[in-house]
């Protein structure tokens, strides 16, 4: 049964196609700076946007009718498998990513739960093994079920905590038969809307608590994906525990997870704290703490985590000139955590969303290896701390200085000059390498 019967492989077809179902800028084998673009982005498509979605909003239902949807839950279950393998042949995907309820449908005990998971990992699995489709990373949708209500790993109600861990266990346990790369923590209900009801300190020692059980648990079933943690603000929660980047960091260090974890990072999420994403992915690598990306954008003018498909050059040049500074994304890959408009209900779309965000994230990357090979913003950089090279600096930069060799140097009063900065020339020098690529 083919779920996409209209469409072909998707092909490089290079900047002067009009092709709408053909890469104008992601070529998989084309190499860039040593590596192909293929192991440079690593593309996973998000089970639970692509195929579990159906384009409802808190105010109206799904406008998508899609040909996996079926009346029996299982069934549709079972078609989902099939068209995520068409649509993955279809793009040239290597991964994708799913939370353990976009894949089956909870039963009515959690025996009966873990069996419909059961019956649709082994379709996975099988899938997997005639088509070489990989698992980027899996996770536990600790948020959705009304139990939650108070949290997961967080939560006030030891009952639910204990269920949370037994979801968690078992999550572990498809990743591993899967062979999952990675293994995703998002804190979905975790965080709080009041501290007139919450003990924050107790909820973040109970949170550790669950993760140094996770970490256990996989090393005595061998599992050895690289556990990540995805910060975001807010939504669901008013304040979530893992905040950013630099919030996230100072928990795992705190808790000693910090050698155990790294950070799954979303374009979105840092918008929603006030960041730019490349922000995000700096504090990450320079802590050495940079896992995976889900790539995506937020709109400016809404408040709320849209989860659109990358289209703003600008940032995915951004985004992937941090990832190569920092070395690139490891065991980690560019996840589409976007789902299409509301508007876009058609099968199709999904394959042009798709291809605009892939499009877009591989001409950032040409444009970022273009920045890095002309070494238009490393020159900028040297030029602007050059004065730590020689002297007093390079004493500062050395550890060797004191306060006392900082006063008698001051004391010299000899004249201070600072230069320009000049943002608005590199501004635009960022905009001509864009469009040159
Ligand atoms: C929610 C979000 C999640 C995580 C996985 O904002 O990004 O889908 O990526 O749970
Ligand atoms: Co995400």
């Amino acid at each position: 049964m083919s779920y996409f019967q209209s469409i072909g492989n998707i092909q490089y077809e290079g900047k002067g196609s009009d092709n709408p179902l053909a890469f104008k800028h992601y070529n998989p084998s084309e190499i860039i700076m040593g590596k192909t673009m293929e192991e440079h982005m690593r593309f996973a498509v998000a089970y639970w946007h692509t195929f579990t979605g159906s384009g409802s909003d808190p105010f109206g239902e799904g406008t998508s009718s899609r040909t996996w949807d079926h009346s029996d839950a299982m069934d549709t279950a079972k078609a989902r498998v099939e068209a995520n393998f068409e649509f993955l042949d279809k793009l040239g995907l290597p991964y994708y990513c799913f939370h353990d309820r976009d894949i089956a449908p909870e039963g009515a005990t959690l025996q009966e739960t873990n069996r419909n998971l059961d019956v649709i990992v082994e379709l996975l699995e099988q899938h997997m093994r005639t088509s070489g489709k990989k698992l980027l990373w899996n996770t536990a949708n600790m948020f959705t079920n009304p139990r939650f209500v108070h949290g997961a790993g967080t939560t006030c109600n030891a009952d639910v905590y204990a269920y949370a861990g037994a979801q968690l266990k078992k999550s572990l346990e498809i990743g591993k038969r899967l062979g999952a790369e990675n293994y995703v923590f998002w804190g979905g209900r975790e965080g709080y809307e009041t501290l007139l009801n919450t003990d924050m300190a107790f909820e973040l020692d109970n949170l550790a608590r669950l993760f140094h059980m996770a970490i256990a648990y996989s090393k005595e079933i061998g599992f050895d994906a690289q556990f990540l943690i995805e910060p975001k603000p807010k939504e669901p929660s008013k304040h979530q525990y893992d905040f950013d980047a630099a919030t996230t960091i100072a928990f795992l260090q705190k808790y000693g997870l910090h050698n155990h974890f790294k950070l799954n990072l979303e374009a979105n999420h840092a918008t929603l704290a006030g960041h730019t994403f490349e922000h995000e992915i700096r504090v990450a690598a320079i802590n050495g703490m940079l896992g995976s990306l889900d790539a995506n954008q937020g709109d400016l003018l809404l408040g709320w985590d849209t989860d659109e498909f990358p289209t703003d050059l600008y940032a995915t040049t951004l985004t992937m000139y941090e990832v190569l500074k920092a070395g690139g994304l490891g065991k980690g890959g560019v996840n589409f955590d976007a789902k299409v408009r509301r508007g876009s209900f058609e099968d199709e779309d999904l394959f042009l969303a798709h291809i605009a965000g892939i499009d877009s994230y591989a001409w950032g990357l040409k444009a970022a290896a273009k920045l890095i090979e002309d070494r238009v913003l490393d020159g900028v950089v040297e030029r602007r701390y050059r004065s730590f090279n020689e002297g007093i600096g390079a004493d500062i930069a050395a550890g060797k200085a004191t306060l006392h060799t900082l006063e008698q140097y001051a004391l010299q009063n000899l004249p201070i000059r600072n230069e320009s900065g000049r943002q608005e020339r590199i501004k635009l020098i960022l905009n001509e390498v864009i469009f040159s690529v």
